[in-house]
């Protein structure tokens, strides 16, 4: 979808009902609603995309891939991919005065899959949180104690596809430290009435820019200390 430049922009409030709408549809046809993502928590991620505020978006079953397995290729638009941190979301989350130790149960390394309605992710705030946050898939490697988090916050982060190095960043990059992601979460869904619940999911945003999901081969997120998560592009599925 092109966006005609002499639109006006859409207001935040807008934009997020337009969210509410989209999400509503998906659980309409049976999807459930199993986490929220963040979206621009690294200025890298920002800068790439023009544009410069945190947003928060929804995840659905629909959008879970599994560790190792394959994805369709041809799935989506024009998907990119993007290594992220993972929280598990503990009994504590719902109170924003709780300590991190209780709002999160665990930590993993995650590869989202972004797509966007609009050609070349060419948009403003209000475009892609209408669409969502460009939410479309999402990878969780192996589940690590919630105590492995508070020594998160300068680790080195790789995004491999098809075994080679395509980006490498820090996890410092997401908020400073990825543990922000918690209060940022919990004040943005707050503020635009999406739900935090125990068991749900918390991608906290990409810690490097994203790059084009490749027509096949694997695509890897791996932050040192942490562990690391794959998925494998497979041919065209047939219809
Ligand atoms: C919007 C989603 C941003 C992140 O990790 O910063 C995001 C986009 O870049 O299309 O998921
Ligand atoms: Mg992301």
């Amino acid at each position: 979808m092109a966006r005609p430049s002499d639109d006006r922009p859409l207001d935040l409030d807008a934009a997020y009902e337009v969210q509410r709408a989209l999400v509503s549809l998906r659980t309409a046809r049976g999807e459930r609603v199993v986490g929220v993502k963040l979206g621009f928590t690294s200025r890298e991620k920002a800068r790439q995309m023009g544009v410069d505020d945190v947003i928060i978006g929804s995840l659905t079953d629909a959008m879970r891939v599994v560790d190792g397995d394959a994805v369709p290729a041809g799935r989506g638009i024009h998907p990119r991919v993007e290594p992220e941190i993972a929280f598990l979301l503990g009994p504590g989350i719902a109170d924003p005065d709780s300590e991190a130790s209780a709002a999160i149960a665990a930590v993993a390394p995650a590869l989202e899959v972004i797509d966007s309605r609009y050609r070349d992710f060419r948009f403003d705030l209000g475009d892609v949180i209408a669409d969502d946050a460009s939410a479309s898939a999402f990878a969780i490697g192996p589940w690590r104690a919630a105590d492995a988090a508070a020594t998160l916050a300068n680790r080195a982060v790789a995004l491999e596809l098809g075994g080679r190095q395509a980006q490498v960043g820090s996890t410092a990059a997401i908020l400073g430290d990825p543990l922000r992601a918690i209060p940022a979460a919990q004040r943005l869904a707050r503020r635009r009435g999406l739900e935090l619940r125990e068991g749900m999911v918390l991608l906290a945003g990409a810690a490097t820019a994203a790059v084009p999901a490749p027509a096949r081969g694997s695509v890897a997120a791996e932050v040192a200390g942490l562990g690391r998560v794959s998925v494998r592009v497979d041919e065209e599925e047939t219809r």
